[in-house]
């Protein structure tokens, strides 16, 4: 008889290579209560775990099997209440705070985009001078959305509500409102890379000048997957045309992990289709490669390259 379990561990690791004592800590977060188009982001974080018990060890751009060298201890599902998006929000962050992640990377699956704010608000606690990366569709900066400051249309907002955050680099954005345009364009903590701009520069100068702002410094990554074109991941509830290609987001996810600290990352807004597992693979697959890349910059993964 074949085994039908369900992964209940990040790229399905043995027992060695998934315990506290791991570099990394992955906690799934399946709250969804703000989306706003078509929903499903409460099955996200699920859906990526099993997916990546099929994705291979061996990463061809650090040249090894590089999980087992620095191990993913996968975390109970956090389930926040439902009671109201506020409440929900704090319950994470007190959750995450509680969790005390300083000495591990932390990486946390959605869950819709809200989740983000509520991770940066603990990081923030022991964190000064902190950049937020954002790969994304949306801008996600409006002050408030259906009623509430708490929706993932508000995340980066939300972001912007801690001192200790310095700045949001939006990158990949194609859908905003004129509230949003105007507050970006007025916020010196504010850097909206468009996706039309990424289009029109083949020589990829941006990423130069992403690297100049983010040299050295601490970064939150969020990965919103409608950040990448449907052609890539369209199991997301507000899909865009005219995204980030999967080798365009491997690059900036490069440089983001090879120039910067990266304290922490997560990936949101998966909203898993059935039939569509290609959209689930590559969610997973983008999360283990980001890793991979964190770990090396690291200096975890020794000298195998
Ligand atoms: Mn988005």
């Amino acid at each position: 008889m074949p085994d039908y379990r369900p992964a209940a561990r990040f790229l399905g690791l043995e027992d060695a290579h998934s315990t506290p004592d791991s570099a990394a800590w992955l906690l799934p977060i399946p709250y969804e209560m703000t989306t706003s188009y078509s929903g499903g982001t409460k099955l996200g974080a699920a859906a990526i775990l099993e997916a990546s018990a099929q994705v291979e060890l061996y990463d061809a751009a650090v040249g090894c099997e590089a999980a087992p060298l620095y191990g993913v201890h996968t975390l109970p599902f956090l389930h926040p209440t439902l009671e109201s998006p506020a409440a929900a929000a704090a319950e994470i962050t007190e959750a995450v705070s509680v969790l005390n992640t300083r000495d591990h990377l932390l990486i946390t699956l959605g869950g819709e985009h809200a989740i983000t704010p509520a991770v940066v608000h603990a990081l923030a606690a022991y964190t000064p001078d902190l950049i937020v990366v954002q790969l994304d569709a949306h801008a996600d900066l409006r002050d408030s959305f259906d009623g509430t400051p708490h929706s993932h249309a508000c995340a980066m907002r939300r972001c912007l509500d801690s001192a200790a955050v310095s700045g949001v680099i939006g990158l990949g954005i194609r859908s905003l409102c004129q509230e949003e345009a105007d507050f970006a364009a007025t916020s010196d903590r504010v850097t909206l890379i468009t996706a039309e701009q990424m289009h029109h520069d083949t020589a990829r100068r941006y990423l130069d000048r992403l690297r100049e702002q983010i040299s050295g410094r601490s970064v939150y990554l969020t990965i919103d997957v409608d950040g990448l074109d449907p052609s890539v991941i369209s199991a997301t509830g507000t899909p865009e045309p005219g995204g980030m290609g999967w080798y365009d987001c491997l690059a900036l996810i490069g440089v983001v992990c090879s120039s910067a600290q990266v304290v922490a990352f997560d990936c949101v807004e998966l909203a898993p289709t059935y039939g569509d597992h290609a959209s689930t693979f590559a969610a997973a697959k983008l999360v283990y490669k980001t890793l991979n890349q964190i770990m090396l910059a690291r200096g975890k993964l020794g000298t195998v390259r």
